[in-house]
């Protein structure tokens, strides 16, 4: 699946890092995408967007998905 989110509050490359880490914890073989100045995290991965917005939200974020 591709997942696309808005991550409000990612304001820094701390945070982008952070969000990084939580995505590969997940799945090291995800393909990932962070743009800070967007605030946008792409994600390509084969296990469910909902495992993805969980842990970010366990990282201390606030994801949202877009559409
Ligand atoms: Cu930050």
């Amino acid at each position: 699946m591709k997942l696309e989110l808005t991550v409000q509050d990612m304001s820094c490359g701390g945070c982008a890092n952070a969000i990084a880490r939580a995505i590969a914890g997940l799945d090291p073989a995800a393909a990932v995408d962070i743009d800070v100045s967007t605030k946008i995290v792409k994600i390509a991965s084969t296990l469910a967007p909902t495992q993805f917005i969980e842990a970010i939200a366990a990282a201390g974020f606030h994801p949202s998905v877009r559409d």
